[in-house]
């Protein structure tokens, strides 16, 4: 992409030199810079404060050594990341990723794009994101524990309630957010929210499970309604993924009068023209820890196909991809419009990639973006937040109403900001404008110090 704006253009070819290889961090930073042309072209603080070249750098990146003893006695060695990305506008938050995949591409990514949605929520979080390169896949409980003490251990140094609060991303569960803390807490004796995502008996919030599937829908309801006076009711659904996102968007999908039709996983995806049964999917996937595939041995009529990309060959009204970065192509994106896709809205962070996103746009697909769409969960884990510094919980229809007020707040900013910027209704423009605006201008009054 050549950027018209000189400026963006020499920030991007900075950034380009500077974190060679990172395609994942690479193709984040491109598509944000893009969407802010509008912005620095019309007012030139942004260049003079160095605002884009600050922002695009992390303030902190922390890696190291995470070494475990697996169950047959031998020594592992893992490597552990905190991105601590933007600090303007409050403590460092977001997600700890496990997954053999995870990079430092991968993780700065996450966290850049955290900076734009924590902000889009409206509550005073920063940006940030770690994790591992460890699979909790086919581990007993004692080396996840063993795995997250070793890696709290380090990250305990870095992190705190004022300062960064890590959660849950793929792979990060409540298991996995409850040794975390058990270990932060011994090594600190101190109680506090340093986590979110924890259990109810612990200080964790009702409705933070369900946050990020029903947020997803949330938003695309009130997309769907303003845009296009259109809803969930009576449309046919396709979802990517069977983790924690894609569950409870299958939830709410469906309670909206949605019919779920797929679900999938990294090795397949399952077809069940009746409507996906979610406690055959809650039973398998949260209980057992089992495959999707399973889902054919235990709902009659319902078919299992290798390779998760084949999903989006599912003709549907609305796709929601809800499994991981770039799973959605241009091809399939073509094949999605083709059958007849009125509205996609992303659970998973970037699984979208530029091409498929042009496509949506170009044929006039709804399209809500990662950044807005799936902000619901971490606006939850702000909540809970809350709830842990004034020591009281919420109830879940306190926590839910709360949710669903901040969703449809992201939906309406991001499209009036895309309004005021000349791309009315291209909403990736308006939520990486509105998300960028205010802290933007938190940088602008704290100084160039860091
Ligand atoms: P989970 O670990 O609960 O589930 C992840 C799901 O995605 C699994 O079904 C997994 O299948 C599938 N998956 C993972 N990697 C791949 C891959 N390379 N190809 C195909 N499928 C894959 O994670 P979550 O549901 O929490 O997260 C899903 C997405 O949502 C991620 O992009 C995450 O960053 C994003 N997100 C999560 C939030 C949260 O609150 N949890 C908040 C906002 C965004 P398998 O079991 O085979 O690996
Ligand atoms: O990508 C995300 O927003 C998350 N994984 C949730 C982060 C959080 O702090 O709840």
């Amino acid at each position: 992409m050549a950027f018209k704006n000189e400026y963006l253009a020499k920030v991007y070819d900075k950034v380009c030199a500077r974190n060679p290889g990172e395609t994942e961090f690479l193709q984040a930073v491109e598509e944000v810079l893009e969407s802010l042309e509008p912005v620095v072209e019309k007012d030139k603080s942004y260049e003079t404060n160095g605002i884009i070249d600050r922002i695009v750098e992390p303030e902190r990146f922390i890696q190291f050594r995470v070494s475990w003893v697996d169950d047959n006695g031998n020594v592992q060695v893992n490597r552990g990341f905190r991105c601590q990305f933007n600090s303007a506008i409050g403590p460092y938050k977001g997600g700890l990723r496990l997954h053999p995949s995870v990079c430092a591409s991968v993780i700065k990514f996450l966290g850049f794009e955290q900076i734009f949605k924590n902000s889009l929520t409206g509550l005073p979080m920063g940006g940030g994101k770690g994790g591992s390169d460890f699979d909790p896949k086919g581990k007993s409980d004692g080396e996840v524990m063993r795995f997250c003490q070793s890696f709290m251990t380090e990250l305990s140094k870095h992190i705190g309630a004022d300062t960064d609060v890590p959660a849950g991303d793929i792979g990060t569960g409540a298991r996995e957010i409850g040794y975390m803390f058990g270990q932060y807490k011994r090594l600190r004796n101190e109680f506090t929210g340093v986590l979110t995502g924890k259990g109810l008996s612990y200080g964790g919030s009702l409705a933070r499970t369900e946050a990020t599937g029903y947020g997803v829908c949330y938003f695309t309801e009130e997309m769907m309604k303003c845009m296009k006076n259109e809803s969930f009711e009576g449309k046919t659904v396709v979802i990517s993924g069977s983790g924690n996102v894609a569950i409870y968007a299958t939830q709410k999908a469906t309670e909206l009068g949605g019919k779920v039709v797929a679900l999938s996983d990294s090795n397949g995806y399952v077809y069940d023209k009746n409507g996906i049964n979610l406690d055959v999917v809650k039973q398998i996937k949260e209980v057992e820890r089992g495959r999707i595939k399973e889902y054919c041995d235990r709902v009659e009529g319902a078919e299992y196909h290798e390779g998760c990309s084949g999903i989006w060959t599912i003709p549907c009204d609305i796709a929601l991809p809800c499994a991981t970065q770039n799973e959605l192509d241009g091809d399939a994106a073509a094949t999605l419009i083709k059958n007849g896709v009125i509205a996609v809205a992303e659970g998973a962070n970037m699984p979208s990639t530029p091409d498929a996103i042009e496509k949506f746009l170009e044929a006039g697909v709804m399209f809500g973006p990662a950044k807005a769409a799936n902000a619901g969960g971490v606006a939850t884990s702000g909540l809970e937040m809350s709830q842990n510094s004034e020591r009281l919980s919420w109830t879940f229809e306190e926590v839910d109403a709360k949710l669903k007020d901040i969703m449809v707040n992201i939906f309406h900013n991001s499209y009036n900001a895309s309004k005021d910027y000349d791309h009315e209704g291209n909403l990736v423009v308006g939520a990486n404008i509105a998300g960028f605006l205010k802290v933007a201008d938190a940088m602008k009054w704290q100084g160039v110090s860091y």
